[in-house]
């Protein structure tokens, strides 16, 4: 079942719809914000020539640091009488990145987040547990409000007091958990700690999760844990929050919203277009945002995509999870690795969790690379030779798949601290000297 038809429609109808309005997007930017004007105008530019989605390749980049250089409202596209919410996203370093959504927005954004509780098989009759953190963060109330438009019971329980979201989500029969994956993983933990049947207490079939990277390993063992069907969802403020894309019951692909997002895949070092299919940076364009409407965002997203069709019915194209950030590449003595390259070679380790931290420093001129990994609770009642045994295995995995050299420290279980939120899986010294 699609939310709305347009889901399903011929590729070409998507299309003309697609051009469209992204012309008119381009209109409303280069008669509304002097920032594009300006950028038009070196490129010698204008909405004319704009005749098909191609050629959107000859439209400027637009980066956070734009973002950040206009701070807060000095890329919106209309006055504060229009704007009826405000939200941020969370700036580790420096002033946060502001966005700015008019009725309109808001509208799309309860839309795009209906087709994903539809994707998820949520209807009206579910109660939806949503541990996404509410303020500025745009997780809670994105799903909040995309719960309310299917006509579900929200449970508006933000994130953190674990003990307490247990209790409400038994009590209350919640039939979908929306939260970030390391959460739900994290919840589990706590849940298990009441018993192996501690799975008879719940309601859980389906769980949307998403706002950071999550490898395969990680998706199979919240599902289990939970014993629920596992959907990712992708999105970020810059273009509306979550609700940019989704997965299907039919493949670990998600479809993204094209009709109200364009996505183009770059080379994050050239700028270049890639082919469907060859991974680099994920380029959105939202096209019927009226606050912030953005030209070819870069969102420093790795990913791929694909216009072959799916099972479902939909011919929204689809996107792979995310491998990474452009900016998360880590270079380890020149050998470039992602760290969901690491997370699946810990994955496919018996013995270990997902539970693990990378740390990266120098000594001398060399870098160091740590990675600390709990162990299951099995292990550690077994001897510490197989501690030593397990170590050099992940060692020797890492040095043969990604040509690294790490130091592995095995830790106990849970002594990794836990986050509520987005999870802090790397910490890089190098970038604190
Ligand atoms: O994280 C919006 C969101 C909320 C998405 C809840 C999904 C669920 P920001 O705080 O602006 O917005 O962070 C956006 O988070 O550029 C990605 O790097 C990362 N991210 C979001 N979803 C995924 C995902 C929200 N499914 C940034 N997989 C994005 C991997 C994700 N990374």
């Amino acid at each position: 079942m699609v939310y709305n038809e347009i889901e399903s429609a011929k590729r070409e109808e998507l299309e003309e719809l697609e051009l469209k309005r992204l012309q008119s997007t381009v209109e409303r930017v280069y008669s509304l914000s002097t920032f594009y004007k300006e950028k038009f105008d070196e490129l010698g530019i204008t909405p004319k020539d704009i005749t098909s989605l191609e050629d959107i390749k000859k439209l400027p980049f637009t980066t956070k640091k734009d973002l950040r250089a206009h701070y807060p409202f000095g890329l919106f596209t209309v006055p504060m009488s229009e704007v009826a919410r405000i939200h941020s996203s969370s700036g580790t370093t420096g002033k946060p990145t502001v966005v700015g959504y008019t009725k309109s927005d808001m509208d799309v954004w309860d839309e795009v987040m209906a087709r994903v509780f539809t994707l998820a098989g949520a209807t009206s009759k579910d109660i939806v547990h949503n541990a996404y953190g509410y303020g500025l963060f745009t997780g809670g109330l994105g799903f909040h409000n995309g719960a309310e438009k299917i006509g579900a019971a929200i449970v508006p329980a933000s994130a953190g007091m674990t003990d307490r979201q247990l209790m409400l989500m038994r009590d209350f029969g919640a039939s979908i958990l929306a939260s970030t994956p390391t959460f739900a993983l994290h919840m589990a933990e706590v849940a298990q700690k009441a018993g192996s049947d501690y799975l008879s207490h719940y309601k859980l079939k389906a769980g949307i999760f998403g706002a950071e990277p999550t490898s395969k390993g990680l998706k199979k063992e919240v599902s289990n844990a939970w014993g629920i069907d596992y959907h990712e969802v992708y999105g970020l403020s810059e273009i509306i929050g979550p609700g940019v894309a989704a997965n299907c019951k039919e493949s670990d692909l998600l479809h993204v919203f094209e009709d109200h997002f364009f996505v183009e895949i770059i080379n994050p070092q050239t700028g270049e277009s890639l082919p469907d299919g060859q991974r680099g940076e994920l380029v959105i364009t939202p096209l019927t945002k009226q606050a912030l409407p953005l030209i070819r965002y870069r969102t420093g997203d790795i990913t791929s995509i694909t216009k072959e069709p799916c099972k479902c019915g939909r011919t929204l194209l689809r996107m792979e999870s995310i491998v990474g950030r452009v900016d998360d590449m880590l270079i380890i003595s020149g050998v470039n690795v992602y760290p969901s390259q690491i997370e699946h070679v810990i994955a496919n380790t018996e013995g270990v969790t997902l539970n693990y931290q990378i740390i990266v420093d120098k000594h001398g001129h060399l870098d160091k690379l740590e990675i600390h990994i709990e162990v299951s609770d099995e292990i550690m009642t077994d001897s510490l030779g197989q501690m030593g045994a397990l170590k050099k295995e992940i060692q020797h995995a890492l040095l043969n798949n990604l040509y690294i050299n790490a130091h592995v420290v095995l830790v106990q279980p849970r002594s990794i601290e836990r986050s509520m939120g987005k999870a802090v899986r790397i910490i890089d010294k190098r970038k604190e000297q």
